[in-house]
């Protein structure tokens, strides 16, 4: 997969570009990348990208030249092309998914109050949020969006570890320790310790069930579990494990 961001300040992005587990992908070839600076495509002397909006309010918006410019140089038209903005639909791990199975992705991050709506209307195909708030910055979106997407690309990341992520499956992740067996007169559960490892997997399904159930029951509707998941954990529970 090719990844290019268009942003006013690309710098941002390259550490995280270059950090291990993206640097490694891109060694193998698994993903490319490219950071363009809109600003490179401004035409005014002073690489103006922002002006006063139309009908008045607060602050600046991006102008459309710049933005286009920027979008067709980088084959706009050919690609799929992610807006991160907290109007969009919202970011979540099948949409991950989807954009993963990309051969090209561009992400353009806004800046200002935003950016003119007849870029949008022309060229993105997906406004995306991450969430239920304003940023200071596209640029920190677009990383949760790229570092979500590439981990799901063949390869990047090995299956087994991606297989008992939260979200995969559905469920959030099992409570997890490591040594020393004591830390600070807290204990780890018996059952990690036993060596029976039907009666671990037992543990960690229940507790995927616990946690989704007490922080994100949606993520059990359609399951068909919801008028059984009590009875299903506590049937868990019974059989033994902690
Ligand atoms: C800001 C804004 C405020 C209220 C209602 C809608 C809004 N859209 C934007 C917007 O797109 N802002 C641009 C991108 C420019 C300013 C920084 N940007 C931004 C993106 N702030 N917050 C986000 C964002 C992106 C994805 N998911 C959540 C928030």
């Amino acid at each position: 997969m090719n990844i290019t961001i268009l942003s006013l300040f690309p710098e941002i992005l390259r550490g995280f570009f270059e950090s291990s587990i993206m640097a490694r992908a891109v060694e193998r070839g698994l993903v490319s990348y490219t950071l363009t600076d809109i600003r490179d495509y401004a035409t005014d002397k002073h690489r103006k990208c922002d002006d006063e909006l139309f009908g008045g309010g607060p602050g600046m918006l991006m102008k459309p030249e710049p933005l286009s410019a920027a979008l067709e140089a980088a084959g706009a038209r050919q690609a799929r092309v992610v807006y991160v903005s907290p109007g969009g639909r919202l970011f979540n791990q099948a949409y991950a998914g989807e954009l993963a199975h990309e051969e090209r992705l561009i992400l353009l991050c806004g800046r200002y109050e935003g950016i003119d709506q007849r870029v949008i209307d022309t060229y993105v195909t997906d406004e995306v949020s991450i969430g239920d708030y304003v940023l200071s910055s596209g640029e920190v979106a677009a990383m949760v969006l790229v570092d979500a997407i590439y981990r799901l690309i063949p390869g990047v990341i090995t299956g087994e570890s991606l297989e008992e992520e939260s979200f995969e499956g559905g469920l959030l992740e099992y409570p997890q320790y490591t040594r020393p067996a004591l830390y600070d007169s807290m204990t780890v559960p018996d059952v990690l310790v036993s060596g029976h490892h039907a009666n671990i997997a037992r543990w960690r399904f229940k507790k995927r069930l616990e946690k989704t159930l007490l922080y994100r029951p949606d993520l059990l509707q359609g399951k068909g579990l919801e008028g059984d998941l009590r009875a299903l954990i506590k049937e868990l529970t019974e059989q033994g494990g902690e």
